[in-house]
């Protein structure tokens, strides 16, 4: 069993991304799951291209992306990505789209397959703030979660997806100034159980 999980590099401006540093941090293995792990640009397009590269040479049983939700409090945990794109900041290689479909034929929405509601408990089982969320945004994590979803629908329908926002670490909140923050390590502990949750999904599932 294997998992695939990306963290994105630092964007705007901010010099570090929790998602990777966090991601970085897993184990190889958790609950019986190879854990791959996979730093993604964040830019249209590119983003989506290496995740592609990666499931076609990994062959993952589940793909869990990972983004920075600067401001929110607690690790969330995403339910739907939306067929929209629709940038406050441009992405790492100058893309800032408005109002614009990520596939013109596509549908309006993907609800996450990872098991979302199960994840989000064991994350909380682990004693780290976390709940379901409703909107992953309109720039490149929502972009990436329903880049997945739509990738997986069409050729890849065994292999589960969803996506999880992490908060600001502290060295962020203390430059930026009445934010929320948490530290590398509960994040990490946070990506930790999520996989060994979707572990578990999977193994049922078998
Ligand atoms: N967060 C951004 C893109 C990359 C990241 O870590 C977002 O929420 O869309």
């Amino acid at each position: 069993m294997r998992i695939l999980v990306t963290g994105f590099d630092p964007f705007g401006d901010d010099t570090v991304n929790p998602s990777w540093q966090a991601v970085k941090r897993l184990p190889d293995r958790i609950a019986g799951a190879d854990i791959i792990r996979l730093e993604i640009p964040t830019v249209f397009g590119r983003s989506l291209e290496m995740i592609e590269k990666a499931i076609c040479d990994t062959g993952p049983d589940a793909v869990i992306s990972v983004g920075q939700a600067g401001g929110r409090p607690d690790i969330t945990v995403e339910r739907i990505a939306v067929n929209c794109i629709d940038c406050r900041i441009a992405d790492n290689e100058g893309t800032e789209l408005h109002d614009a479909k990520i596939r013109e034929d596509g549908p309006d929405a993907y609800f996450a397959s990872l098991p979302y509601r199960a994840v989000t408990q064991k994350i909380l089982e682990a004693g780290i703030p976390a709940s379901v969320s409703d909107t992953a945004g309109t720039f490149v994590c929502n972009y990436v979660m329903y880049g997945v979803r739509d990738l997986c629908t069409r050729k890849y329908p065994d292999i589960i997806s969803g996506f999880i926002h992490v908060p600001y670490l502290p060295s962020q909140a203390a430059e930026k100034g009445g934010v929320s923050s948490m530290s590398l390590d509960q994040i990490a502990a946070g990506l930790s159980a999520a996989c060994e949750a979707a572990a578990e999904y999977l193994k049922e599932r078998a």
